[in-house]
């Protein structure tokens, strides 16, 4: 009897004890909820203060704008450790609601903020030191010394573009590289060494996984490496054919076997190819969709160009854009003589709607491109703007590169093009299929190989892998290895090159945008069947002729994702447009597959030579060429 009524109290109070510990829970619960309101209301207001002062500095590189963005990254940088603090008070381990150890989660990430005050103010200054040098670059022109005053938006660039002189591009890459690189070396160094300290005190080994951690996956670098192995023998292809293409342009300069020097390619970093489009192209008789021709016979306007790029995704049941950012963007380069930062750039100011895009618009098919990439960042901020601050991103960085991409692909269909006349009297046949697969390639596949070199080089400098005299070396020996291209001019240990492309010197992670040229087509394929515009289950069927336009389905299915933000991980956003939680080439390598066919057999018949032979040396500058050198 007494055992009973011992086993009794015993579980009465066990199950007391769970209930009370339930009602704790549930109080705290309540309480970390009052908190996370109050605080997401004061992160509005601190995110609107540094991304006004952002802009300020921007969009008119000075000294004071400098000091005053620095003034409210520390303050903001505090008010973060501050409330990190706040956090840890709560026992949100403990807590049942998934959303609400989410928040807590995200928000106790401090990243840089996480630095003693000093070493944070150091590290800010190095990394606006060095986008400030590359803001302000000038190079004298090639046939008038005395004339200085080339920058790279937009002379640089379109001389990179246009000019078929291998002197002349020879010599402003190398202007270029040598203004914008060597100079930040000492800022780059403060910058390692600061980054690896935040790093560690965030407890992750090195920046590499602290930036790897956006993707919250552990299996994320090892899934890269086999999406890599898949699309190699596609960039195989495409480099062997052009490099055998443009001996009709540049002879002697090619070597059959050799790496491509890299200023023969249309771009200052060899990253997209697409501007050697006319000289390469695989059926030069046929009519080509280059659309720059006829923006400018139907002089078209930076204004028309954003316009044109909103009715687009307003056909997909968005909003039309509020009138501040009409009012408030930059979308063309200031002719009043300031110093800007020209690399196009979209901006959430996280109130009232507040969303801006900075561009320095040209007008060609090029920078339309990237009119719709940067207008793919606003739609995103406006959709997830009801969710709280920590919730304001997206799913993971490379979807938020993704979505402008995404609609681009269907907008430059010649289907697309032709509907808004930018495109007459096309007579589509196999041959014009290949030509425009053709283009689609020198831009997204040539693409690949660059942006994934320059992060495995960040990481590997992160991770304390490299030699401090080796930096220039090894970033030469990745992009070789990489992509098969080379510098035009011999470089030496004593230059330092990375920094002249501008997420090295601003600091910004580079992977988001491999990650969104594999993910822009696995959601073009999902956006396409929705759209009715693709049948998977049709052999017939091409992802090539889809355009989504003004189809609500696919348009919803985007929203929707987009208005997640990073509320949920990525596979779930993923599922709503593809029906499938993980990342996969297999789209891409569908859509580029009649060009891969073609050009194995194409290669084959020019007995066009696959692969590279290395031509890497690590070298000490001779002293003759060297500043104080005899
Ligand atoms: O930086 C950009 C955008 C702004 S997020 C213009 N892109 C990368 C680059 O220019 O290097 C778009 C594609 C790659
Ligand atoms: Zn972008």
């Amino acid at each position: 009897m007494n055992y009973v009524v011992v086993l009794a109290c015993l579980i009465f109070n066990v199950l007391h004890s769970v209930q009370t510990f339930d009602q704790n829970i549930e109080e705290e619960e309540i309480r970390a909820r009052a908190f996370l309101n109050n605080l997401n209301k004061e992160l509005v207001e601190k995110s609107n203060k540094l991304v006004v002062a952002e802009w300020n500095f921007s969009s008119n590189v000075t000294e004071e704008n400098e000091q005053a963005k620095a003034a409210v990254a520390a303050e903001t940088a505090e008010f973060h450790k501050e409330q990190a603090k706040e956090l840890l008070k709560f026992d949100n381990n403990a807590f049942k609601d998934e959303d609400l150890k989410r928040q807590f989660k995200l928000l106790s990430k401090l990243e840089y903020a996480v630095l003693p005050a000093d070493k944070f103010k150091q590290l800010k200054s190095a990394i606006s030191s060095m986008e400030s040098n590359y803001a302000k670059v000038h190079v004298c022109s090639f046939t008038n010394k005395t004339k200085c005053d080339l920058q790279l938006e937009p002379e640089l660039t379109e001389i990179l573009k246009t000019s078929k002189n291998p002197e002349e591009l020879k010599y402003y890459w190398e202007q270029w590289y040598d203004l914008a690189g060597t100079p930040t070396r000492k800022d780059f160094d403060t910058y390692l060494q600061l980054n690896k300290e935040a790093a560690n005190l965030n407890n992750f080994t090195s920046g590499a996984e602290m930036w790897l951690n956006y993707y919250e996956d552990e299996t994320f670098e090892a899934q890269l490496e086999n999406i890599f192995k898949e699309i190699r023998p596609l960039y195989q292809q495409l480099h062997a054919y052009v490099r055998h293409s443009l001996k009709k342009t540049y002879g002697e300069e090619i070597v059959e076997d050799g790496l491509i020097p890299m200023h023969l390619l249309g771009n200052m970093w060899a990253q997209s190819w697409d501007n050697i489009y006319d000289d390469t192209v695989p059926y030069p008789s046929k009519q080509s969709t280059d659309v720059t021709k006829e923006m400018i016979a139907q002089n078209y306007t930076a204004l028309k160009m954003f316009k044109l790029a909103e009715e687009f995704y307003v056909s997909l049941n968005m909003s039309a854009l509020p009138q501040s950012f009409w009012e408030q963007s930059i979308i063309e380069k200031p002719t009043d003589g300031r110093e800007l930062v020209c690399h196009a750039s979209a901006w959430d100011f996280y109130k009232n709607s507040d969303v801006r895009i900075k561009m320095c618009t040209e007008i060609n098919g090029e920078a339309l491109a990237t009119v719709f990439h940067e207008m793919g960042h606003i739609y995103y901020f406006l959709q997830y703007e009801h969710q709280p601050v920590s919730y304001r991103t997206g799913a993971n960085p490379g979807f938020h590169e993704a979505i402008g991409d995404l609609f681009a692909l269907s907008a430059s269909t010649p289907k697309h093009l032709q509907k808004i006349g930018l495109l007459k009297n096309y007579q589509p046949d196999n041959e014009t299929k290949i030509n425009e697969l053709y283009r689609v390639a020198l831009d997204k596949i040539a693409f690949l190989p660059f942006a994934y070199s320059l992060d495995q080089y960040r990481w590997a400098l992160f991770r304390g892998e490299v030699k401090s005299d080796e930096y220039n070396c090894k970033f030469w020996q990745m992009r070789e290895t990489a992509s098969g291209i080379k510098p035009p001019v011999q470089r030496y240990k004593e230059d330092f090159d990375p920094p002249a492309k501008y997420h090295i010197s601003a600091d910004v992670e580079y992977l988001r945008y491999v990650i969104s040229f594999i993910l822009q087509f696995q959601f073009h394929k999902g956006a396409c069947t929705l759209a009715g515009e693709y049948d998977p289950n049709n052999a017939n069927s091409a992802l090539t002729d889809c355009d989504i336009y003004e189809s609500t389905k696919a348009g919803n299915a985007i929203k929707e994702m987009l208005s997640l933000g990073l509320s949920k991980t990525w596979p779930n956003a993923l599922e709503i447009v593809t029906g499938q939680r993980t990342m996969s080439a297999s789209a891409l390598i569908e859509y580029f597959k009649p060009l891969q066919d073609w050009l194995e057999k194409k290669n084959k018949e020019t007995g066009a030579h696959i692969g590279w032979k290395s031509e890497f040396e690590c070298l000490s500058k001779p002293d003759a060429e060297k500043p104080n050198g005899p």
